[in-house]
């Protein structure tokens, strides 16, 4: 918990717990951006006479359906397939889909949801939405990826369009998945929709920069952070959890701004390099060969693979949890703090609980929420979708400075609003406001829909 709520949004609040059951991770994301909306309901007042808030926290679409397909043994295997288009007052619904064995309804709504602000925030013309299954890609073969992913999309392709929604990748779902996706949306509709889906190869409509957008994105963020504070990267000790693709180029741009990241990890544990991450090597074992993080120890010696501790142990000046949700706690907050943490930034979605938050904020540490920090991915995807409709393609110095742009961009609104509304220095409330109203003016624009 951030701050306490108002009294007249935790009626609001009460309802969303009652219409959603079970889902604690959506009631978390719902619980933090409320908190921050007192002042703003004070100052615009027609957004409670348009219930706004009620109409923001209900999805405009939920999509539910079977993906049935068949393993290498020829046994047939039943997931679940999710799209939940939660708001289109600012563009097409867009937002990744996700493949993992936790997914269910609450994850994909809490992504959802959030993912509206975060849209919002990156100034470029698009919705929230958000999907995935709980399919495990784990140990799966090429071809049954393949053949997953063909049936999750012989469902889907019914609801995606490139002027209605724009699914792209998140856990589980890199390059080869959205090859497979795009290509079964193309055979079923008979038509090339470049825009339809972000996050494609170089060689069929994809743009550069997005591969590396997340984790340079968010690296721009916590640069810009930490020129407020008079720092910079040069010489910092970091942390950066997870090894997938936004840990990879977040561990990339961190290098060349001139810190130092002593440790990576994934579900199984984490590795301590002293000398520094070898980010080609775990290029070459998690991009390349799909291999586990614990066999970079078998290449350097003298890094260490450990297991059953957190990787928020290791003393650092900048961390950037970049895995999953929940994954940096209160005590993980404490230690880390204690360590000399200076910043913190949320390369991956809400990876950081409540109780971490509150402690940032109290100890003065500059905290970068997820839904600013780890925003470039979409806003890449934004600029994916805009060559793909002028059929044009970009340089990558070009995108990598729109991108740089973008995220300074974002720095300097959640800046400014989190001052605007009385919370100095407070990036959460800065992001949560800056992009709820940008939403809600949109939805009062077009009224009762
Ligand atoms: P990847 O699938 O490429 O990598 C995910 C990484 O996180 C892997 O190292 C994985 O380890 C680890 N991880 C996943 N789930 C868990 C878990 N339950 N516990 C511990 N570790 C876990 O995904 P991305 O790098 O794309 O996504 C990482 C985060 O960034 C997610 O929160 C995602 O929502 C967010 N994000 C991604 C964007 C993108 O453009 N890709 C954009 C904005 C945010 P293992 O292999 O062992 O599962
Ligand atoms: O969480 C996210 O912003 C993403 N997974 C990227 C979404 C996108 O449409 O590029």
């Amino acid at each position: 918990m951030t701050t306490k709520m108002d009294e007249k949004l935790e009626p609001i609040f009460q309802e969303v717990l009652s219409r959603n059951p079970g889902e604690v991770e959506f009631h978390q994301a719902v619980r933090e951006v409320l908190e921050s909306l007192g002042p703003v309901i004070v100052k615009y007042p027609e957004f409670g006479q348009h219930k706004i808030i009620e109409r923001i926290c209900e999805p405009e679409r939920q999509i539910i359906f079977r993906v049935p397909w068949q393993d290498d043994k020829g046994n047939v295997q039943i997931n679940r397939g999710f799209r939940v288009e939660f708001n289109s007052a600012l563009g097409p619904y867009k937002g990744g889909l996700r493949f993992h064995e936790s997914v269910y309804l609450g994850i994909i709504k809490f992504l959802g949801f959030e993912q509206i602000f975060k849209n919002a925030l990156t100034g470029l013309p698009i919705g929230g939405g958000k999907g995935g299954s709980d399919f495990d890609p784990k140990g799966k073969s090429d071809n049954e990826i393949m053949r997953f992913c063909q049936s999750f999309m012989t469902e889907l392709y019914r609801h995606l369009g490139e002027y209605t929604d724009v699914p792209a990748g998140d856990i589980g779902v890199g390059s080869r998945e959205i090859g497979y996706l795009f290509g079964q949306y193309k055979r079923i509709t008979n038509r090339y929709e470049s825009g339809v889906i972000t996050g494609k190869g170089l060689n069929y409509g994809g743009s550069m920069v997005r591969t590396e957008a997340t984790g340079y994105g968010a690296v721009f963020f916590v640069d810009e952070m930490l020129k407020v504070r008079n720092e910079s990267f040069a010489e910092k000790i970091c942390v950066v959890s997870g090894s997938g693709n936004v840990a990879i180029y977040t561990i990339e741009m961190i290098n060349e701004l001139g810190g130092k990241v002593v440790a990576c990890s994934d579900s199984s544990g984490y590795v301590y390099d002293e000398k520094g991450i070898d980010l080609e090597l775990v290029k070459q074992l998690k991009e390349v060969e799909r291999r586990r993080i614990s066999d970079y120890t078998q290449y350097r010696n003298h890094a260490r693979f450990i297991t059953g501790k957190s990787i928020w142990d290791i003393p650092c000046q900048v961390a950037m949890p970049s895995a999953t949700q929940n994954e940096l706690t209160g005590k993980d907050a404490q230690n880390l703090i204690k360590n000399g943490c200076i910043a913190v930034g949320e390369g991956a979605n809400m990876p950081t609980t409540p109780e971490g938050v509150k402690k940032f904020l109290e100890a003065g540490v500059s905290f970068g929420p997820g839904k600013a920090t780890n925003a470039g991915g979409v806003a890449t995807s934004a600029l994916e979708m805009q060559q793909n409709a002028s059929r044009d393609s970009w340089t990558f110095a070009y995108t990598r400075e729109r991108l740089q742009d973008i995220m300074k961009n974002i720095h300097e609104v959640t800046y400014e609003t989190a001052e605007e509304f009385g919370s100095p220095r407070n990036y959460v409330v800065g992001a949560n406001i800056a992009g709820f109203i940008k939403v809600a003016n949109a939805m009062v624009a077009m009224g009762l829909i």
